[in-house]
């Protein structure tokens, strides 16, 4: 076996808390706190093995090379590793998702968490929770919380701090929650969460509002998580999502990432509450529905929203691990 070989297996996140928008493009820093679930069983796995055989770093995702954008953000995580670790080597990194692209839950979490965690661990060095995070959250701050499991908070970041990073709040046995995802549509998302996010900052009215009332959405998720108290971070996990859409749908020109299917799958989740379920929804960058709720109801709300016009399925994820490294 190679010395310079490591293999991550990190799981995509769902954030109950949102992010969106940045207070330092350069930095990726992100504007608002954000809190998350870690999904098991959404993985990537990617092995990253340092070569003094290759002259060119090679990059293979879902097995495919990897092209424009996606490669150059692998490898500038790539060239950050070897410049820490002082390592003047070329690396082939296979990496794949368990779960499908297009399944409504981002990649780009769990995919630069496992490559920072890989490439770090492939050059020998030790495991550094803190920095992996900060590493993972510059490539794509959602990828920040990723490398915890659980439950993880992400911190407003301060510009000019570099060392931003998420924490873990709770452990992924503290609370038996589900989420129930419902998939909306198949295809890839028109504008991309970097590029809606500057639209977002630069033409929404509405843009100064969703900063602000932040905070103590963020506060309220907390809360909720650490008292197990559904209702609450139900409650402030709806108006966290709907305010984030808001200020997406009042840019210039408008982001509006909800489809028919939203819509009814929400209806449904009302529907459910009003049967005496405890359920609650959040969308993300996209149309897909992801409920909230406790393990003992996510059998009904799964079937519930699966038979929900437009809907083409479900998939159900509970909380998560840790970043897990294979040597
Ligand atoms: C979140 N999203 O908190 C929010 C909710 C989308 C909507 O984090 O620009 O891919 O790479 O830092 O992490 C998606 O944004 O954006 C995201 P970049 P990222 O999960």
């Amino acid at each position: 076996m190679s010395q310079y070989k490591a293999t991550a297996l990190a799981r995509a996140n769902i954030a109950l808390s949102k992010y969106w928008g940045k207070s330092d493009v350069a930095l990726n820093l992100p504007a608002v706190p954000s809190i998350s679930i870690t999904l098991e069983p959404m993985r990537t796995e990617t092995t990253v093995e340092f070569d003094a055989g290759l002259t060119q770093d090679e990059v293979e995702l879902n097995g495919k090379p990897a092209e424009g954008k996606a490669r150059t953000r692998a490898i500038k995580v790539l060239d950050q590793v070897r410049a820490i670790a002082r390592l003047d080597l070329k690396a082939r990194v296979v990496s794949s998702n368990n779960f499908p692209t297009a399944s409504g839950l981002a990649s780009s979490a769990s995919g630069f968490a496992a490559l920072v965690g890989a490439s770090w661990s492939a050059t020998g060095m030790e495991r550094d929770n803190e920095r992996w995070s900060a590493m993972s959250r510059q490539a794509s701050a959602s990828a920040a919380r990723s490398i915890y499991g659980g439950f993880v908070e992400l911190p407003r970041g301060i510009p000019g701090d570099a060392s931003n990073a998420a924490k873990q709040i709770a452990k992924p046995d503290h609370w038996d929650v589900r989420v129930v995802v419902a998939v909306a549509n198949e295809g890839a998302k028109d504008v991309g969460s970097t590029e809606g996010m500057t639209l977002s900052e630069q033409t929404s009215p509405y843009y100064r509002s969703w900063v602000d009332c932040s905070d103590a959405l963020a506060a309220e998720v907390r809360e909720g998580i650490l008292t197990r108290n559904l209702t609450k971070v139900g409650e402030a996990m709806e108006q966290s999502t709907l305010a984030m859409h808001a200020c997406m749908m009042a840019s210039r020109p408008g982001l509006i990432y909800f489809q028919p299917a939203t819509l009814a799958a929400l209806a449904t989740v009302k529907r459910l509450r009003k049967e005496g379920i405890e359920v609650y929804a959040t969308m993300d960058a996209g149309p897909h529905v992801k409920a909230l709720c406790n393990s003992a109801d996510a059998g009904r709300v799964a079937t519930a929203l699966a038979d929900t016009q437009m809907v083409l399925r479900t998939l159900t994820a509970q909380p998560g691990p840790d970043l897990e490294i294979r040597k």
